[in-house]
């Protein structure tokens, strides 16, 4: 597909169903034209930028819709370009026909994205803020919010456009000393130079390493609760999320399939994932399709909370050394958890400290019925995942994207230490400095294809 600017497109960018009010946009150097031609009040090719009139929508001598209508000049509008948004009532048969309309006017149905590729084309911003505007729409909790403002008020950029200007300077006195050759000069201080890479590798790093968190940031953490069966882990995720969501009972095997719920703890999202009890000796057919895929939740998630019955294991010592055994397989195996005992409302406090007093500081007591410590827990299941790693300043990366140019620029500087160790010539170090630069450079966008831009931006919603 090879881009083409110079039409006019054209989208409705409210999302689909009932609403008080649904936008129609156009964008492009007819936009206003064809808002003009099926808007009966004042000629909108006349009007300054940024004003709003009111009128009708008209189809030859029948009203469609009494409308708003916002006009923005290029190059002061989101695209850059001049752009017609169209408010009318938000009903889907109305936004349809002024669609329509627009379309037989003249205008395009613009692709998924195109408002904002537009927008990167003419320098409006750059390719990581705009897709900083996909996950803005998509954000669903504080962080993920504010990381995304973050990177879209161009936070991130500026980290990475810092970084290619130290660089892009000493590239060029390198560059310089080639010309010079045969003369043995150096124009670039290679202590400063080391310094240089010493200082991008660090930052590089970080902002590598701030992925972790923001993918948990953009996606949410998954919690898997297993245990045997009756533990109570329905009766935990119930009282996590504060509402009668899965079925208890007292008979052991009531939750036959996973259950999956959201929770928002302190800005981030956790997927809690209630699972089929995990019992050894089995022999019905479902309850056993159950527990592959509670092993199967297991596995998967980022975070497990292992739950079982302070009931039970104050009648027998079993039910503690499998809690141990279970610890000693998390940790061998690296993953995230937290030990939970329930019902101490029965089994009393005075047990539970004294079974598990060598591991007490990783264990919580809970009473899920009566919603006793839950706080705390919630609080252990945010600090497993957030502590010390949220700050309200900087950047976490939250694109794979980046994140997979991050590591490529994070090589190419160590190849450059490693050349400079090695005392290899200037020419050869210049390489992976350019190489380093383009990788940077892909990150915004100063070095990309049209495959890249399509494939970025078939991702976004329509009409934005
Ligand atoms: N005393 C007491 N009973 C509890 C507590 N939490 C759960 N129960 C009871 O334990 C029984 C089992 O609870 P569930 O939540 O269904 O247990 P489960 O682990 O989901 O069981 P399965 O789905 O069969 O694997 C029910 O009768 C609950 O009322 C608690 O904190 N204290
Ligand atoms: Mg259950």
């Amino acid at each position: 597909m090879t881009y083409d600017y110079s039409d006019t497109i054209v989208a409705i960018s409210t999302p689909p169903g009932e609403g008080a009010i649904g936008v129609i946009r156009l964008s492009g150097s007819q936009a206003i034209a064809v808002a003009n031609e099926i808007f009966a009040g004042k000629d909108l090719t006349r009007q300054p930028t940024h004003t709003l009139h009111f009128g009708k929508i008209m189809d030859g001598n029948t009203i469609v819709d009494e409308v708003v209508v916002s006009l923005f000049k290029g190059p002061k509008s989101y695209t850059g370009e001049d752009i017609a948004e169209i408010s009318c009532h938000g009903s889907d048969y109305v936004l349809q026909q002024v669609m329509n309309l627009c379309m037989a006017n003249g205008a395009r149905m613009a692709k998924p994205g195109e408002f904002t590729l537009r927008a990167f084309m003419n320098g409006k911003m750059d390719l990581a803020q705009a897709e900083a505007v996909a996950d803005l729409i998509a954000s669903h909790s504080a962080t993920a919010h504010r990381a995304a403002i973050h990177t879209l008020r161009g936070g991130f950029s500026e980290d990475l456009k810092q970084m290619r200007e130290q660089l892009i300077q000493f590239s060029a006195l390198i560059e310089l000393e080639l010309d010079f050759s045969q003369e043995d000069v150096e124009f670039a201080d290679r202590t400063k130079f080391y310094a240089l890479i010493n200082r991008l590798t660090v930052a590089t790093q970080q902002l590598a390493d701030s992925f972790q968190l923001g993918n948990v940031i953009k996606n949410g953490v998954s919690v898997a609760i297993i245990g045997r069966p009756n533990a109570g882990k329905s009766t935990l995720l119930n009282a996590l999320l504060n509402e009668e969501r899965a079925i208890v009972s007292d008979i052991a095997g009531t939750t036959r399939d996973t259950i999956e719920e959201t929770l928002n703890i302190n800005g981030i999202l956790f997927r809690l994932i209630d699972t089929a009890g995990i019992r050894e000796h089995s022999v019905d057919v479902i309850e056993l399709q159950g527990i592959e895929r509670s092993v199967d939740a297991m596995n998967k998630a980022d975070v497990v909370v292992y739950l079982f019955d302070l009931v039970e294991s104050r009648k027998s010592k079993e039910v503690s050394d499998e809690v141990l055994r279970k610890k000693d397989a998390f940790d061998k195996a690296e993953i995230k958890y937290v030990l939970v005992g329930n019902k101490v409302d029965e089994a009393g406090e005075a047990h539970a400290q004294e079974a598990f007093k060598s591991i007490r500081e990783k264990m919580f007591f809970i009473s899920a019925k009566n919603k006793e410590n839950i706080g705390a827990l919630k609080q252990a299941l945010y600090n497993l995942v957030a502590e010390g790693k949220i700050k309200q300043e900087g950047t976490i990366v939250t694109n794979a994207r980046h994140y997979g140019a991050l590591t490529e620029v994070l090589k190419s500087l160590i190849d450059i230490k490693t050349g400079m160790d090695n005392n290899i010539p200037g020419d050869l170090i210049s390489l992976d400095i350019r190489r380093c630069l383009y990788y940077l450079g892909e990150i915004t966008g100063e070095v990309t294809t049209e495959d890249k831009l399509d494939y970025i931006f078939s991702k976004f919603c329509i009409g934005k």
